[in-house]
């Protein structure tokens, strides 16, 4: 008995030097700016975080396409309507690449899927407002798109290669999504009185939940220190918020839009906007699933799984067919 604990001992530390070793050499390389592929060695926290990113990032775009999906059948023109169909469709797409991204870390997608779909798996608050008129399509192109091309920019040079990679097709379509915006919202200002104040309502109502969805505050943030030691993130939350704030002020401006913040300011000192107080309690509400639209949200992500059901069904065996045929 006395002899096994001895030899169980070094074994032990041998084991504990190992992965100290590995894991000084893991940094080594993250400070290096190398990027990790999928068959290198991880620590298993970085593997999951990088899993809970990138699937919460990959049911966003999904969840995403809901309140957009929701004006297709409305576009006042053919152009409008194409640009509309071409966005949702990118983000469709954008969830695949994600979901492709995640299944590296050797994690299936339909194991995710379910995740999402009995409600374990977080996707963006932002996706669980309702979108009331058209002016609502302007909005999110241009702040919605606006704040998820600043927060995603960075992760083009995420230390985890495949998330990388993903990312920089990602944001050369999120940054047609953004103009694309812009320039409805700019139509809607230079329209008739009554089409103005319909992108001034969808501003007021889109404006703090945009502020929002960089999430919480760098001091409340649990994950931001370690993803920033990794190079998953390499910017804090409010770092980024700051970022859109000051794009996007000057851009409510050259629109003849006022923001809905009566604390807003220039600091001339630091030559950044300056915004009111966030209301939090409102983030952690939509985060426990009672924003305006969580539970509809997923009501159609269920009911889309289940209609399409057959197809799936129907893909599997003629694959299964084609097999059989190519082997025989
Ligand atoms: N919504 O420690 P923290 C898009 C959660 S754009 C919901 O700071 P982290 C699109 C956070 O997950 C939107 N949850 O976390 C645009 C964590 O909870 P868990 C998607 C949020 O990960 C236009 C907790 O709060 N973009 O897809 O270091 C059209 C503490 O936060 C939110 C991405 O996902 C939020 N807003 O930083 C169509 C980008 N904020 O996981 C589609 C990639 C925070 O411990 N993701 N939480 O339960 C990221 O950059 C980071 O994950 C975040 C949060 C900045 C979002």
């Amino acid at each position: 008995m006395y002899a096994q604990a001895l030899d169980q001992q070094p074994a032990a530390s041998d084991q504990q030097a190992e992965d100290a070793r590995l894991l000084a050499h893991f940094q080594a390389r993250i400070d290096a700016e190398e990027k990790i592929e999928p068959n290198d060695w991880m620590p298993e926290a970085y593997r999951r975080t990088l899993i809970r990113q990138i699937s919460q990032h990959a049911h966003s775009e999904i969840i995403g396409m809901l309140p957009e999906g929701n004006w297709i059948t409305r576009a006042p023109s053919l152009r409008r309507k194409a640009a509309l169909l071409a966005k949702v469709q990118d983000e469709g797409g954008h969830g695949l690449y994600l979901y492709a991204a995640a299944e590296t870390l050797g994690v299936s997608r339909e194991e995710l899927e379910q995740q999402l779909l009995d409600g374990r798996a977080k996707y963006s608050s932002i996706f669980n407002y309702p979108t009331l008129t058209w002016a609502d399509i302007g909005a999110i192109g241009w702040l919605v798109d606006g704040a998820a091309i600043m927060n995603q920019i960075p992760l083009c040079r995420c230390s985890y290669g495949p998330y990388a990679r993903a990312m920089i097709r990602i944001c050369k379509e999120e940054s047609f999504h953004q103009r694309q915006g812009y320039e409805l919202m700019l139509s809607l200002c230079r329209g008739s009185a009554a089409q103005k104040a319909m992108a001034q309502d969808a501003l007021n109502r889109w404006w703090w939940p945009s502020v929002m969805m960089f999430g919480p505050h760098d001091a409340e943030s649990q994950h931001s220190d370690q993803s920033m030691r990794w190079k998953i993130k390499r910017f804090s939350n409010d770092e980024l918020r700051q970022q859109f704030i000051d794009a996007t002020v000057p851009q409510a401006h050259f629109l003849g839009l006022e923001l809905p913040d009566a604390d807003l300011r220039f600091d001339v000192a630091s030559g950044h906007w300056r915004i009111g107080v966030i209301d939090w309690s409102e983030f952690k509400r939509v985060l426990a699933g009672d924003g305006p639209c969580n539970r509809q949200r997923i009501k159609q992500r269920r009911a889309a799984a289940e209609n399409g059901e057959w197809v799936r069904a129907a893909a599997l065996a003629h694959a299964a067919k084609q097999r059989q045929r190519s082997a025989a």
